[in-house]
This record gives C-alpha cells, structure tokens and sequence, in this order.
C-alpha cells in the first residue's frame, strides 16, 4: 500500500488533520484477492465506511452489546489511577478513535500535551475530532485518517512529548493472536522505552452472552455486516444482492472467538470490479473474528510483542478487562 500523504489544517482552530487513507485501488486488491479464497474473507476494517462508523456507534448502544458500557465503567472508575500510570503532557495515540467518546472520561485526569486519534473513517474521524476540540480548549489536536492495522509512520514528531497510546474497544480481538502481536510490537516500536499503552481487551464468558452481543433483536449488527457488501457494490462496482446473504455470528470456543459470516442464502454468481465469483447455497464470507481473552492469555500476547504487564483494570462481573502495559 502507498497511501498518499496530506496535510490540511481545519475549519476548527486546532485541530489538524493528515490523510494516509489507502487509496481505492488497495481496496479492490485486498476484496478481489479475499473473495478469491477458498474460505471467502473480507476484512473487518472495510465495515467503516460512513454508514458503517454510524451503524458501529448504534451498536455500542444496544443492551445486548456489554462491551462498551462495560469499558467506560471501568474508566470511569480508575482513571484517576489510569492516568497517573500514563503521564501529563504526553502525546497521546488513540488508536481506532472512531466517535473519541472514551478517551473523553480520561482527558480531564491525562492532560495530554497533544491528542492524535487516528481512524480510518475520514469523516468520521473529522467530526469527532472537531467536536473534542470544542470540548477541550487548548488541547492540540492532529487528526490521523490512516488504516491502523498496517504499518505507518506518526506525520509529526513531537519528540519533547514522552508517548502513550490508548487502543480501547478490545479491537485488538480483530486481529488474529499472531497479527495482534505483530501489531502490538509496531505501537512499542512508535512509543520508544517506557511508552505505555492502555488497551481494552473483552474476556472469555458464556456463550449464549457473546452470541447475544453479536446478534441483536433489532438487527443492527445485521445491518452492520450487510452493509459491507454495500459499500463493495457502490465503490468497486459490484451486484451484492443484499437480500441473498444473511447475517451470522457464532462463538467458536475452541478457538475463544466470535465469528462473523454473511451467508448466501441461494446458489448464486456475483460480479465485483470486473471479476465473477461463483457462491454455492449456504456458503459464506468469513468477515470477522473477535477474540476473547483470558488475563493471563492476554498478558502472554502482550509479552510476545515486547511489552510488560503493569496493572490491569477490571468490572465486578469481570466481563472485559483495561491494562496498562509498558514497552521494555
Ligand atoms: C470494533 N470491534 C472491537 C467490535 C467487536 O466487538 O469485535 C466490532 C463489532 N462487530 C460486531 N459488533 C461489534
């Protein structure tokens, strides 16, 4: 990927904004090669688009989806203790950023001397960053549109500041184990020694508690992963037929994760970017996995990428756990 790099500085005072978005010929690489495969895949990080993003805020207010409520809890709770483990004046890295609402119960207690959330939904991002820094006076803000997931560079240095990064959400569950590590070892890399990241990781429970999470009564998480074949047919040109695949989600306990899938309710071909691809009844597009962790899994992950496990934060009910890790 080759992302073309653009600085422009926004209508709201100081919030700057630095696009590395992947360009669209990525996109259709990265779609053509994943329906190509035997197991059909697309990528979760195509879900956020703008529909998207607006459809992933409505999740994180259903009932059934624990996740964030949970994590904001625990914020809430410590992060008086949180921030005392992160410094003042630090820059701070939000990755995955998507509305910013989190990193809002830690900003008052952090006091970061510059706040870069980076995301991969532009508009989004935009909003979000705008609105922070109407919230915030005074708090420096440099905006990111850039696919986390892959290697980048900071657009500035900021090297006076020392580094922490806040990774909430338990997104590191979208990454498969071997692929969080790497990826974990990439964020060590851009903090330098003694850098923490506060991450948010979701932990193993009851199965019919995660399914529920992942299969609404209103249908929104449906709606979530329909719309990828949404976006498909209007950015790439392809002929989804969206009332011929169905949503799925399972828990897959031996390998402690959630599995999304559409399902093609019929034998049908579909046509995307020029390319035919043939599906049988019941077969499916794999579009995401969403990793559960135990404590101790998870600090075992943390200590494959290079970090140390400093303190970890939980809920009563001890359904999602925030550490605090820092880079050796
Ligand atoms: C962003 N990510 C951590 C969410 C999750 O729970 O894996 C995405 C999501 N998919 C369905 N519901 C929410």
């Amino acid at each position: 990927m080759k992302p073309e790099t653009t600085t422009a500085t926004a209508a709201a005072g100081r919030v700057h904004f630095h696009d590395l978005h992947p360009t669209p010929a990525d996109m259709r690489a990265e779609v053509l090669a994943g329906l190509a495969l035997a197991q059909k895949r697309l990528s979760p990080k195509l879900f956020y688009d703008a529909e998207g993003s607006r459809l992933f805020d409505a999740i994180c207010e259903l009932s059934e989806y624990y996740p964030t409520r949970t994590e904001i809890g625990i914020l809430r709770r410590h992060g008086a203790e949180m921030a005392e483990r992160l410094g003042r004046e630090a820059l701070l890295i939000e990755l995955g950023s998507g509305s910013s609402l989190k990193i809002r119960t830690l900003l008052e207690a952090l006091r970061p001397a510059v706040y870069m959330p980076v995301d991969i939904s532009k508009e989004h991002l935009l909003q979000s960053a705008e609105d922070l820094a109407a919230a915030f006076p005074g708090l420096d803000v440099h905006a990111v549109c850039a696919d986390y997931s892959s290697a980048f560079v900071l657009p500035v240095d900021h090297h006076d500041h020392p580094r922490a990064a806040f990774f909430p959400g338990s997104s590191v569950g979208n990454f498969e184990p071997d692929a969080a590590a790497r990826f974990m070892a990439r964020v060590g890399q851009i903090l330098g020694p003694g850098g923490r990241l506060l991450i948010g990781v979701d932990l193993i429970k009851d199965k019919h508690r995660l399914e529920a999470a992942y299969n609404d009564a209103d249908g929104v998480t449906a709606a979530f992963n329909l719309n990828l074949l949404t976006r498909i047919n209007r950015e790439l040109g392809a002929d989804f037929d969206l009332d011929a695949f169905r949503h799925e989600a399972v828990f897959n306990a031996e390998l402690s994760r959630v599995e999304m899938h559409l399902i093609s309710t019929k034998s049908q071909q579909v046509q995307v970017a020029g390319e035919t691809f043939a599906f049988t009844e019941g077969e499916s597009i794999h579009t995401e996995c969403s990793y559960k962790y135990r404590i101790d899994g998870f600090h075992a992950l943390a200590a494959e990428a290079g970090f140390t496990a400093e303190q970890v934060w939980t809920d009563p009910d001890e359904l999602f756990s925030v550490h605090c890790l820092v880079w050796e």
